[in-house]
């Protein structure tokens, strides 16, 4: 095996809205790459990170009272942050880079005089539309009804004294690299890249702003800073130690890369990021894969749609490895797709809990009850039986390189179940409880039959290997695959486990999901988040139920408010008159001063329960009792009396 080298970049995050789900989809989507080039044993380096600068994450700090350096820490580092969630999903990305780190702002200044030095940026007024959710330049012809043609979101003028880059100096190299390689894939991109931006003519980009302040300074002209692509871009080549001596790796094969990226960022990567990597004279990068969106309702998930899904949520509750498989199985990488919590739980329950599940623990019990976990070597091939099952399982491995070295997972994934289920399929046609019947006379048969399932999980185990490393190991040890069983090169080799192997019927590797159950579950799991990010924490409701006549002997009244005063001695205590309809007051009494000032609370209608006994407080009768709604805030407690509408009359029943 040659060690060729493979670098491999999903882009880095931007820390300005929450992770969701399509975040996860691109990153687990490129670990799944480098997990693969690891497995046909090449060396790999991957990298992910996260793109800090720019003004939205200025202005996001700015509302949240905090420095922006401390607001992209806090969602970098901090609990359930960007770094622990590629912790959780087992993102195995050699190097994380941030925009803030101090070599790649000195890479970046560098980077940024270089061109400047060589002519392709130079000093002029930039005047036109910019998107700042998007932190993108556009120009009047470039807008789509007026809006960003990106998120579709209004755009503000801007005019300042700025920076360009020479982009429309490398607009034919941009067109050959485009249409006469496969540098851009999939090729639809490249038909919407040429039509969009290369034929109306590329025109040069404004590359620095100074009408703020959070980015990389331009070091030869302060009050400038680079543009937030720029410094964004490079980072797959500062990383990797260019214009900066933290690493020096840059010259040792590993670039150029291949870029796994967004279809709305591939403007980004396939026409800005060569064009600038043309001006240094450095190579373009070797691939940039376009895939699609996962979609909610046939929307884009945003936060401030309120439509995101929260990947902790979905991982916390089927498993990382589930929901890395569903990812990958469900979408079609280039495309975009449905998500839904109904398709993930159906995928879990039908490729992992039916098909795989129930392949490796039938086989594994099988081996347990009828040979007590160990084969005997005795064997009796049947040809007839068993070539179908065992050409299919040797022509996996190519079907599945071929899918994966084009980028398409997914593919490579149909692959592989069409094996399990053609080996689950191998179970009822040799029916081994039949064969048990008779050991004596089947013995070597149903040792075969057991063999070769054992086998086509192990290879399958194999494939799946970088969709699942967790789970595999598992199936690895349950069917007493030891690490040279585990290889790339042993997954076209037949028979590569011991002859007399030993199983171990372990845990379920993928339980069945009650769909209902989880649904309900998610919700809760959903609610209890938006609390916890919101402060707020509500009282759990009471599952034990109330019969409807013991309900309805509660008296809950509207209650006119005639006088409430403070009680004397008591910081908590309000005393209320009430009109309660019936022609005599009502005194109650209330320890909601906290809350309240007695006089703002005169005149109003409240809500009462009016036939509870009475009872004392400070010396003072207290004849029912008011409703409020309480919840905790912070840790700290709320209350709010429910406050009814002046039109109900006093005394009105509520029912
Ligand atoms: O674009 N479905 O960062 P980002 C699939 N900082 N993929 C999605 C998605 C969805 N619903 N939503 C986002 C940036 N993504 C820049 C990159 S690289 C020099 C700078 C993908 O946090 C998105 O397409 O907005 C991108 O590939 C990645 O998540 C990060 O998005």
């Amino acid at each position: 095996m040659d060690n060729k080298k493979f670098y491999v970049t999903t882009p880095i995050y931007y820390p300005s809205d929450k992770l969701h789900i399509g975040h996860t989809y691109c990153t687990v989507a490129t670990d799944v790459l480098a997990r693969y080039h690891r497995l046909l044993g090449e060396d790999v380096m991957f990298l992910t990170g996260t793109d800090e600068h720019g003004q939205k994450i200025e202005e996001k700090a700015k509302e949240a009272g905090v420095t922006p350096q401390e607001f992209v820490d806090r969602i970098v580092e901090g609990p359930r942050g960007v770094r622990d969630l590629w912790k959780l999903m087992n993102i195995s990305n050699d190097r994380f880079i941030r925009t803030t780190d101090d070599y790649h702002v000195k890479a970046i200044q560098y980077i940024f005089r270089k061109m400047h030095e060589n002519g392709d940026i130079y000093k002029g007024a930039y005047k036109g539309k910019y998107c700042t959710p998007c932190e993108s330049f556009w120009t009047e012809s470039q807008l789509k009804d007026g809006c960003c043609p990106d998120c579709g979101r209004p755009v503000k003028d801007a005019e300042e004294e700025a920076y360009f880059f020479r982009l429309s100096k490398y607009a034919d190299k941009i067109r050959d690299l485009l249409e006469n390689t496969d540098f851009l894939e999939p090729r639809s991109r490249v038909h919407e890249m040429v039509k969009n931006f290369i034929d109306p003519g590329l025109e040069d980009l404004c590359v620095s702003r100074t009408s703020f302040s959070w980015g990389v300074p331009v070091d030869f002209d302060p009050g400038h800073v680079v543009y937030v692509w720029v410094d964004a871009l490079s980072n797959y080549i500062t990383a990797l130690g260019y214009g900066n001596d933290r690493y020096d790796d840059y010259d040792k094969g590993w670039w150029p890369g291949v870029n796994i990226v967004g279809k709305e960022i591939v403007r980004f990567h396939s026409i800005i990021w060569p064009a600038m990597l043309m001006s240094l004279g450095e190579p373009a990068p070797k691939k940039c894969f376009g895939h699609g969106w996962l979609l909610l309702d046939g929307g884009k998930m945003s936060k401030s749609k309120g439509n995101v899904v929260d990947p902790y949520i979905l991982a916390e509750q089927f498993g990382v490895d589930a929901l890395r498989f569903f990812l990958m199985r469900t979408f079609p990488f280039g495309s975009d797709g449905n998500f839904s919590n109904e398709l993930l739980i159906q995928t879990i329950n039908t490729d992992l809990a039916n098909d795989l599940g129930n392949l490796v623990s039938r086989t594994t019990a099988m081996a347990g009850k009828y040979f007590g976990g160990t084969l005997p070597t005795a064997r009796s091939y049947d040809k007839e039986k068993d070539d179908e099952l065992v050409s299919l399982v040797l022509g996996l491995r190519e079907k599945y390189e071929d899918a994966m070295e084009h980028y398409a997972p997914h593919k490579a994934l149909e692959e592989i179940f069409k094996v399990i289920q053609r080996a689950n399929k191998y179970i009822d046609e040799n029916m081994p409880w039949a064969l048990a019947k008779d050991m004596e006379a089947n013995g070597p048969r149903l040792a075969s039959v057991l063999y070769h399932l054992l086998e086509a999980t192990r290879i399958c185990g194999i494939l799946l290997t970088p969709f699942m490393p967790q789970r595999m190991e598992k199936l690895f040890e349950q069917i007493g695959a030891e690490e040279n069983c585990r290889t790339w090169l042993s997954a076209s080799m037949w028979a590569a486990l011991d002859a007399d192997v030993t199983v171990t019927k372990g845990e379920n590797l993928f339980p069945r999901v009650d769909m209902d159950k989880a649904l309900e579950e998610l919700e809760a799991a959903v609610e209890a988040a938006r609390q916890a990010e919101s402060g707020v924490e509500l009282e759990p409701q009471n599952p034990e139920k109330v019969d409807f006549d013991t309900f309805c002997k509660s008296d809950f009244r509207a209650v006119k408010v005639k006088a409430c005063e403070a009680v004397k001695k008591s910081d908590k205590l309000l005393r209320f008159t009430l009109d309660d309809g019936t022609g005599t007051d009502r005194q109650i009494l209330s320890g909601i001063h906290k809350w309240y000032e007695p006089e703002t609370l005169v005149g109003k209608t409240l809500v009462a329960i009016v036939n509870l006994p009475p009872r004392k407080m400070m010396g003072l009768e207290s004849n029912g009792m008011l409703i409020s709604a309480v919840h905790k805030e912070k840790g700290e407690e709320c209350l709010h009396l429910l406050i009814v509408d002046d039109a109900i009359p006093a005394g009105a029943k509520m029912c």
